[in-house]
């Protein structure tokens, strides 16, 4: 791959974004760092370029990334995004960030698809087509990385929130800089964005040093629940809906703790099984160098990338699911 992949963005991809004075912004449900990052970044800087940019999340942004300069054009609401739409008439395009298919686009996900052009600006390995132009860049460590290249090959320029919205971006898909997707590439992105004001110590602060009282207690419930198999090679871990009303705290709390076990040396496998509404499993996968859990997460009709993957179960309780992997999990190994 070519050192900047700024010269395989589609043009008519980047013709979209020019041509049209409204556009409407998305990323996944169950936004993470990168997602909003990203977005807000993005629309800064459409925003900057005099178009009429707005954010449609299907919920507030979560507590843990409310320290993002956000933009103030955020809607929570689907008749505003019907509105939205209805008053662009033609003078649109959509661009849906960091979803690796068209279900990650959520609740919305039928109103978003009838938006055209729908541009779709996405990093994952195992993504599937869909909206009507993509740029999708596997090997870009996330979809802030994309963003920063897009917005240098729209020759708009990037201000300090914007440049801070996508550092967050890129720090919270590379592991701030230490999983295998960090390239080159990466750190001199990063450098740009430092060049624009953002200091790295400010960010550790708002992604690490930001709990509060209700994620600690959670997350000794949760580290409580860690199980190793196959010679310690396997972590899982599991949070219960018991465990949220113990603690107080949200299923949003629980992002990063997985981290926790897969920072044990023996481990190369980690899954946390998360129970959430209406007899719904989420599980979270990661693995370390050669072990691919996307291939994992796939044969469940889930996606993601090699060492960080995940899926959805309906109707099992967290010890049929635990069991239900294990096998799989385990041939997984090296
Ligand atoms: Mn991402």
């Amino acid at each position: 791959m070519k050192e900047s992949p700024i010269e395989t963005i589609p043009e008519p991809l980047l013709a979209g974004i020019r041509r049209a004075n409204n556009l409407a912004l998305f990323a996944h449900t169950h936004p993470d760092g990168d997602a909003l990052g990203s977005l807000f970044g993005l629309a800064r800087v459409l925003r900057s370029m005099g178009k009429n940019a707005v954010c449609f999340l299907e919920a507030p942004v979560s507590h843990l990334y409310d320290f993002l300069p956000a933009s103030e054009d955020i809607c929570t609401d689907q008749d505003g995004l019907r509105l939205f739409l209805s008053r662009a008439g033609s003078d649109i395009a959509g661009v849906a960030l960091d979803c690796g298919d068209a279900d990650r686009l959520g609740a919305w996900k039928d109103d978003i698809l009838t938006i055209e052009p729908l541009l779709v600006i996405d990093h994952h390995l195992a993504h599937r087509a869909f909206g009507t132009l993509r740029w999708v860049e596997p090997g870009c460590s996330s979809t802030g990385e994309m963003v920063y290249e897009l917005v240098q090959a729209l020759g708009a320029s990037l201000d300090y929130h914007s440049a801070f919205n996508l550092y967050v971006a890129i720090c919270t898909d590379t592991g701030s800089f230490r999983y295998e997707c960090t390239r080159p590439r990466t750190l001199r992105i990063a450098a740009e964005l430092l060049d624009k004001g953002v200091r790295p110590e400010e960010v550790g602060k708002y992604l690490y040093d930001n709990f509060t009282r209700e994620r600690l207690k959670l997350m000794e419930l949760v580290l409580a629940t860690i199980t190793l198999t196959a010679d310690g090679q396997i972590a899982f871990m599991h949070v219960s809906a018991e465990m949220l009303r113990q603690s107080g705290a949200s299923l949003q709390d629980v992002e990063g703790f997985i981290d926790f076990p897969r920072s044990l040396r023996s481990v190369k496998i980690v899954a946390l099984i998360k129970e959430g509404k209406e007899g719904q499993i989420a599980v979270s996968l990661r693995a370390k160098g050669e072990c691919d859990v996307s291939a994992v997460a796939r044969g469940f009709d889930g996606g993601g990338h090699r060492n960080a993957a995940g899926f959805r179960l309906q109707g099992k309780s967290i010890d049929e699911v635990r069991g239900q992997i294990s096998e799989v999990l385990h041939r997984a190994l090296p």
